[in-house]
């Protein structure tokens, strides 16, 4: 069994309302090494990458993008750190943050092991541009970046790019997606399991047809879980909700067909807010995800 390594990203640069560079220490808080550890696994916690407080910043009017530079600073670092404990033979659990961390993870990925697949768990696509971003925000843009599309700078992390093949990309639980942010996503030929398609064909032949994809011909599959792709309702405390998302059940029932897979290689838990959040639910539901994710089963 892999060792875990925690490491959290509090990190709010990638979008516009404070809150989410709280969500480290609400995953903490909640009880996630404890939790991993009554599985039987042997946890880390790295403790927190340093991350600019955006107070301390100015605004980069030359581009579009909020706080470019220091997405990309923090999104480097994360990169060594994710590569390293690969390299060392460990399972990297990175707490984010807003999703841009994940231009990190996947960069540190990339470069610890040449072939990965990914299911982006989400409310939305992460498929903007610096063209198409209708917010400038670069936690709408990381799978994007990741596939090699968008700002040079983001593009460029890690040194390879892109970090992962389209064809091994599935977006699960999706339904927010800005107008050319779509045709991204289908000229990128990424695999888009909407919530419509989740409701006419259940949850579990998505998440069958999601790891097949994300397996084949990969040594493993990146989880990019955004807890905006659960219902407002289980997970009230994110930066953009949006109704009409996946089911306390439906989530549970798609982390543990993860972990039956046995194919899991890292993980992201982006987008908690708990000064958005009621009673710390939102950390609470993510730590039970990742139970699941981690093979925590009834009996
Ligand atoms: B998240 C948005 F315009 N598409 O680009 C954008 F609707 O990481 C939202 O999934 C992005 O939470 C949401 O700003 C990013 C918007
Ligand atoms: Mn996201
Ligand atoms: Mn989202
Ligand atoms: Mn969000």
């Amino acid at each position: 069994m892999k060792e875990l390594r925690i490491i959290g990203v509090p990190s709010d640069l990638g979008q516009g309302r404070r809150g989410v560079d709280m969500g480290p220490s609400a995953i903490r808080y909640a009880g996630l090494s404890a939790a991993l550890e009554r599985l039987g696994y042997k946890v880390e916690d790295l403790g927190n990458i340093n991350v600019p407080t955006p107070e301390m910043k100015e605004q980069n009017q030359n581009t579009k993008l909020r706080y470019l530079h220091e997405v990309t600073e923090v999104a480097n670092n994360l990169c060594v750190i994710v590569s390293q404990v690969v390299n060392d033979g460990h399972l990297p659990i990175i707490l984010g943050g807003d999703h841009s961390i994940a231009i990190g993870s996947l960069a540190g990925m990339a470069q610890a092991k040449t072939n990965f697949g990914v299911i982006w768990f989400d409310a939305h696509g992460d498929m903007n541009t610096e063209k198409t971003t209708p917010s400038g925000n670069i936690h709408g843009m990381p799978l994007a970046i990741s596939l090699g599309y968008g700002h040079d700078e983001l593009v460029k992390i890690g040194g390879l790019h892109p970090k992962v093949k389209p064809e091994n990309v599935v977006l699960v639980g999706i339904r927010s997606i800005d107008a050319d942010e779509a045709r991204l996503i289908r000229e990128a030929g990424v695999r888009c399991y909407t919530m419509a398609e989740i409701d006419r064909r259940g949850m579990a032949e998505v998440m069958a047809e999601a790891i097949d994809i994300a397996t084949d011909g990969t040594d493993g599959i990146h989880l990019s879980l955004d807890l905006d792709s659960l219902d407002p309702m289980f997970a009230p405390g994110v930066g953009t909700p949006v109704h009409g998302g996946v089911t306390y059940r439906e989530g549970h029932l798609a982390m543990e067909m993860l972990a039956a897979s046995d194919a899991l290689v890292s993980v992201d838990v982006v987008e908690v807010n708990p000064i958005l959040d009621e009673h710390n639910r939102t950390a609470i539901m993510a730590v039970e995800l990742v139970e699941s994710l981690f093979g925590k089963t009834v009996l």
